[in-house]
């Protein structure tokens, strides 16, 4: 399932999900899409390249979309053999069309490589894992010369009442002009429009509206709305799109996040994508018992750290009325790392394909960029500038921030809307949590942070499931319960502070190649609340038992 609502009642579409054929190393396998080939019992570290196929029949000559939500990391597609895509990082959605395609039976190949090396400068070795192949849904679908590319839907409120403005961008693949109209329908409201587009040409519209009777989307009241597009030519309807939106805006100021005009506070987890048995896959059913256990715990938010998140996802947030900060691809990248060549690139392109495939989320509140990197530098300086002005440019109503651990040396806290820290008293250091605390806020304050909404972005400490130790050692459950409780009693009872997120949800898989990361017991990240099989520790009961204390 590609989304957990319709997308289209007119333009024919087909899920791929199901048995692919894979090829790696001469052997060959049968796997399922969407999947990760770890959790084949031959490829459970393979890194490398990997082919798979699959074979589809059109039933009569028309133009194929194929959309994948996320090829782990580099993609090229094939359509009979002719190169139709290449694309790199696991985590952003992208597209590729093949035109007149004949009736009967085709094929589809697609390339993946999971390989580092300096082709890949965002997936490097990291304390998560990078997993191999087709990892989220993909579909295929009919298509008209002139469709329905994306559609934007921006919400505002003023002097009481709502308006939206809708964009909605058009395509034309075909080599002759079209005149087209364009319908909308959301909330009852209808609009219409006639143009032209020219050949081989993309263009758009823009409607705006006045909503009188709207129920807004509030943390905990997941207000949505279905918001249809359709395209006809001469007075055919020849396409459509279907997005699900929710009235609400994000402001900041005076130091606080407001939505709605209410100040709120985020109660959230950090949560990887990655599940015992599904690798970075992950189910349907296992991203319902994420949010439940989540929800359980009396969170409203969550940060899908360290790359945009699969879209079934976010369309749950979006359900529960949970909070989302979602960042671009990027995780403890040093100034070497910045400086890959193919570095500003792909995170540009993450950026971009981010934020035009999830503007119209209510869930997402702000948007986050490099996490850990090297920002205590002129040259760092430059790009975390750079990448917030992109996404300024593309979108105009929502905050933005990074989760910053350059301590007391960061040059950057002048740049984005809410300065974020990850602190980690009380494991990786031994320190007064509170002290701590103080000298941190102190400093930003300091240090182009004045005036800002705070947000502790990261707090945790680690331990084995089932290891319990009375003496409250270090890896046990009791310790890590402790340390969580210490940290998020200083930070949720500090007016100065706007949000904070537990590190993290669940124990993680990490990467043996490189870095310290090989260290980490079991080559996992065990700061989980939950363990990777989502077996709770002490800690989520207590991370559960503040929140609610929270409101
Ligand atoms: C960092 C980082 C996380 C994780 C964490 C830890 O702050 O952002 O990805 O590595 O520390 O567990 O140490």
């Amino acid at each position: 399932m590609i989304r957990l609502f319709e997308n289209h009642r007119v333009r024919e579409t087909r899920e791929l999900d199901g048995i692919w054929d894979f090829t790696a190393e001469g052997k060959s396998f049968k796997l399922p899409v969407p999947g990760c080939w770890e959790q084949h019992p031959d490829l459970l570290c393979y890194r490398g390249k990997g082919i798979y196929t699959k074979k589809v029949y059109i039933k009569q000559s028309s133009n194929i979309r194929l959309e994948f939500k996320g090829v782990s990391h580099t993609a090229d597609v094939y359509f009979d053999g002719v190169k139709i895509a290449h694309h790199y990082n696991a985590f952003t959605p992208f597209a590729a069309v093949a035109e007149n395609a004949a009736e009967g039976e085709h094929e589809i190949r697609v390339e993946v490589d999971n390989s580092f090396g300096e082709h890949s400068a965002l997936h490097i070795p990291n304390d998560y894992y990078t997993y191999g192949g087709i990892t989220r849904p993909v579909s295929l679908e009919i298509i008209s010369g002139v469709y329905i590319e994306r559609i934007r839907f921006t919400p505002s409120f003023n002097n009481g009442k709502w308006s939206a403005e809708t964009e909605i961008i058009i395509k034309n693949i075909s080599a002759v002009p079209k005149k087209i109209t364009v319908k909308t329908t959301l909330a009852g409201a209808k609009s219409e429009r006639a143009l032209d587009v020219g050949a081989a040409a993309e263009t758009s519209v823009i409607f705006k509206q006045n909503f009188d009777d709207i129920k807004p989307w509030f943390v905990g009241e997941p207000n949505l709305y279905a918001l249809t597009a359709e395209l006809s030519c001469g007075g055919k309807i020849i396409d459509d799109l279907i997005e699900r939106v929710g009235f609400r805006v994000v402001e900041v100021k005076e130091s606080k996040i407001y939505l709605n005009g209410k100040p709120v506070f985020l109660k959230g987890f950090n949560r990887h994508e990655d599940y015992a048995v599904d690798g970075c896959a992950v189910s349907l059913q296992h991203m319902v018992q994420d949010m439940d256990l989540m929800q359980n715990a009396n969170a409203n938010a969550v940060r899908t750290c360290h790359y945009p998140n699969d879209e079934r996802f976010l369309d749950l947030c979006d359900e529960r009325g949970i909070m989302v900060w979602e960042e671009n691809h990027a995780r403890g990248l040093g100034l070497n790392d910045m400086q890959n060549p193919n570095f500003e690139r792909q995170c540009g392109d993450c950026i971009r394909e981010m934020i035009e495939n999830h503007y119209n989320h209510p869930s997402i509140v702000i948007w986050g960029i490099l996490n850990e990197c090297a920002s205590e530098t002129d040259e760092g300086r430059r790009m975390y500038k750079k990448q917030y002005k992109q996404i300024k440019a593309m979108d105009k109503t929502r905050p933005t921030t990074s989760a910053t651990c350059r301590h007391f040396t960061d040059i950057c806290l002048d740049l984005p809307d809410v300065v974020s820290f990850n602190m980690y008293s009380k494991w990786y250091q031994d320190c007064d949590v509170s002290e701590r605390s103080n000298e941190e806020i102190e400093w930003i304050y300091n240090s182009g942070g004045a005036n800002k909404p705070i947000i502790v972005s990261e707090v945790g400490a680690a331990a084995i499931y089932g290891y319990r130790d009375r003496s409250r050692c270090k890896w046990s459950e009791e310790r890590q319960a402790d340390i969580i409780r210490e940290n998020l009693a200083v930070y949720m009872n500090d007016e100065r502070i706007s949000g904070v997120f537990v590190w993290q949800f669940a124990d993680c898989r990490v990467t043996e190649e490189g870095g310290w990361f090989q260290s980490r017991a079991r080559c996992r990240n065990n700061k989980g609340v939950v363990d990777e099989y989502r077996r709770p520790k002490i800690a989520y009961d207590t991370v559960r038992e503040m929140f609610e204390k929270h409101h």
